[in-house]
């Protein structure tokens, strides 16, 4: 009986364990595929539409642009006649997606650790940090709480203020769950603006108020730890979870490059700001909203600075000619520290068509900001999703000072 009651423990806690487990991508592959004709980009485009246990790291975009799929060990020589059929350009990119995960997880710290940029950090690491700036710089930062998540968390920022009267710079991170640079280079920005003693760097960050929110989905960030591929936030449909939280903005909601398939990645929620995330930042936003000059949203990857506006119909804000001056002289500020190379332009020419996404809503609604941009950091691919801690700093370092360029150019003109 006693050996039965034994038994039943062992199987109920290796039940819990393997069902808590992080999810395992042992020789999952990542495709560089790169369309040559237009033929192929509607076949990719067909497969990216329903993509039949493939996953999509990056989107189709246009002759030429690299495709990143990955594909599960299963599935490796249904891809590879696939490729062969439609004469398709494709190497293997990453050999096993695992290996890489492996790489960059030993290394994650936790609540306990020193916070720093040599590694990724989870949400309560965030969050603990976020306290701990707070605790040291009471005259200067104060946390703040932009709203709240379908599994009850807080989004949480700070504000930094080094005085009155100034106008408001809006900073977002982390609106895809898996892109995990976003989170550690805001923090990284927000730390130099606290510590550095470049007096360009002084000039621009005690130039406006800042309001930094590293992870603006925490309960998608929160669940990577679990699934590292997740993108969307974790509220529950009929047959899978999530929205894209950047496809719910109530600005020209569902006008392109969105999906009304529940199960999609770029699921646009069931109706404009159906994810209490978006809605509820959103209502923080428009509290703060009339004294915001530049918004700036960050994601990886593919290193790009997009300007808005990314639904159909090439809307272009009107001060485009502007945003593309300054958004070039950014990314040659970006360029010279280490030679990264970015692309400029607005999102359907630089990217695709992609409505109801967070700068196009705070672009588009609130007419005044002059500044807004989507930022996709490193890399082109080679990683994807899964940078190197080892390239944390540096993406840091060359973002800082793009980022201070823009502030520069906002500043003397
Ligand atoms: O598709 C997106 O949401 C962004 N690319 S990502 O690979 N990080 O998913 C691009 C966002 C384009 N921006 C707007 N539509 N505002
Ligand atoms: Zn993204």
């Amino acid at each position: 009986m006693k050996l039965l009651l034994l038994f039943a423990v062992v199987a109920i806690t290796l039940c819990y364990a393997t069902a808590n487990a992080p999810l395992r991508f042992d020789n999952y592959q990542v495709y560089r595929i790169t369309p040559r004709t237009s033929e192929q980009i509607a076949i990719l485009k067909t497969l990216e539409e329903n993509p039949q246990g493939y996953t999509f790291w990056s989107d189709v975009r246009m002759l030429g642009q690299p495709v990143h799929i990955m594909v599960p060990p299963h599935l490796k020589y249904n891809f590879q006649d696939f490729l062969k059929l439609q004469k398709l350009d494709a190497h293997v990119w990453i050999e096993n997606v695992q290996k890489s995960i492996d790489n960059e997880k030993s290394q994650v710290k936790t609540r306990n650790g020193d916070f720093d940029w040599t590694s990724y950090h989870d949400l309560d690491g965030i969050y603990a940090w976020l306290d701990s700036l707070a605790e040291k710089y009471p005259n200067t930062v104060s946390t703040i709480v932009g709203g709240k998540t379908y599994e009850g968390r807080e989004i949480r920022g700070v504000k930094v203020s080094f005085g009155p009267g100034k106008k408001v710079a809006f900073i977002e991170g982390g609106i895809h769950a898996r892109e995990w640079i976003s989170p550690a280079t805001v923090t990284y920005i927000l730390n130099e603006f606290l510590t550095s003693d470049n007096a360009t760097i002084r000039a621009v960050a005690e130039s406006r108020d800042w309001h930094f929110f590293p992870s603006i989905n925490p309960d998608g960030y929160v669940y990577t730890q679990r699934d590292r591929m997740w993108r969307k936030t974790r509220k529950p449909y009929k047959n899978c979870y999530g929205a894209d939280p950047n496809r719910n903005w109530d600005y020209y909601w569902m006008h392109g490059g969105a999906s009304s398939y529940e199960c999609s990645e770029t699921f646009a929620g069931s109706e404009a700001f159906s994810e209490i995330e978006t809605k509820s930042l959103s209502e923080y936003f428009n509290t703060i909203a009339k004294d915001v000059d530049v918004y700036l949203a960050f994601h990886s990857f593919s290193q790009l600075i997009l300007i808005p506006f990314g639904h159909a119909g090439l809307e272009v804000p009107e001060n485009n000619d502007e945003l593309h001056r300054i958004g070039k002289a950014a990314a040659e500020s970006l360029k010279n520290r280490y030679g990264t190379q970015y692309v400029v332009g607005n999102i359907p020419e630089a990217i695709y068509v992609a409505s109801g996404g967070s700068a196009d809503w705070a672009r588009g609604v609130h007419r005044h900001i002059r500044i807004a941009y989507t930022f996709e950091l490193r890399d082109t691919g080679r990683h994807g999703f899964l940078l190197p801690p080892e390239q944390i700093i540096p993406t840091g370092e060359e973002t800082l000072d793009a980022v201070v360029r823009i502030l520069n150019e906002v500043n003397s003109s």
